[in-house]
């Protein structure tokens, strides 16, 4: 299962409250192994604000390859679930929606870098940009996505809103505003209607 969404949705809040009600490996992208801890360094620090796009889609797809090879196969072969903060959603809509590179080269991409690993499931957390900002002004910090600016982050919404219409057996959105327990019941609830 694949938790997705804009930033300050609340989705790492989720996935983890997620794994843990199903006993399920929490796991993350950009991250979730040595290397794309590396990684997820190089993509959020705000020193390397000229990177272009093209290579930011290669690290994000590179961190992909190395995390299903070496963390999520492993899992799913053992017979363990596996829940995921972000994953190929994230690719299509930040890099093909957001940076404006071509959404289906990005997908076959994708695609190949996690050999073939697709998740049953992918709940897309949504709640108004206002509600998101709050959240994140609450916590603080900002890195290089984060400082991307409001029309880029209009078309990552938009992005991941085509991504879950046209793939309505795959996507399910949910409104994510609320309290942590409110929004947890609703995923909990969407988990055990789909796949339950
Ligand atoms: N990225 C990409 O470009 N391409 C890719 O292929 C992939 C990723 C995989 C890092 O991801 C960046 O990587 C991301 C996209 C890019 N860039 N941006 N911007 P990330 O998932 O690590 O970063 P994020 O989306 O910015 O995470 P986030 O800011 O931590 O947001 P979140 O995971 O949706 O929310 P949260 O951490 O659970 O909660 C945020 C705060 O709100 C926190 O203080 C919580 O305590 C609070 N919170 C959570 N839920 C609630 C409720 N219900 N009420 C009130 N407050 C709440």
């Amino acid at each position: 299962m694949v938790l997705e969404g804009g930033e300050g949705t609340g989705k790492s809040t989720q996935a983890a409250l997620l794994a843990e009600r199903l006993g399920a490996l929490l796991t993350r992208e950009p991250g979730g192994t040595p290397v794309g801890e590396s990684i997820r360094r190089l993509l959020l620090d705000p020193a390397n604000a000229g990177l272009s796009a093209r290579a930011e889609a290669l690290l994000v797809l590179a961190d992909r390859a190395e995390h299903v090879s070496a963390v999520i196969e492993p899992a799913l072969q053992s017979g363990r679930d596996v829940v995921c903060d972000r994953f190929s959603g994230s690719t299509l809509a930040y890099q093909g929606w957001g940076r404006g590179l071509p959404v289906e080269q990005l997908r076959e991409l994708s695609a190949w870098a996690a050999a073939g690993c697709e998740p049953d499931l992918v709940v897309l957390l949504s709640v108004p940009a206002a509600v998101a900002s709050a959240r994140l002004a609450a916590r603080g910090s900002v890195d290089r996505l984060e400082g991307a600016g409001a029309e880029f982050f209009g078309r990552v919404a938009e992005g991941f809103a085509a991504l879950a219409a046209g793939d309505p057996r795959r996507w399910v959105t949910l409104d994510a505003e609320g309290t942590v327990e409110q929004v947890a019941e609703r995923v909990a609830s969407v988990v055990a209607s789909r796949l339950g």
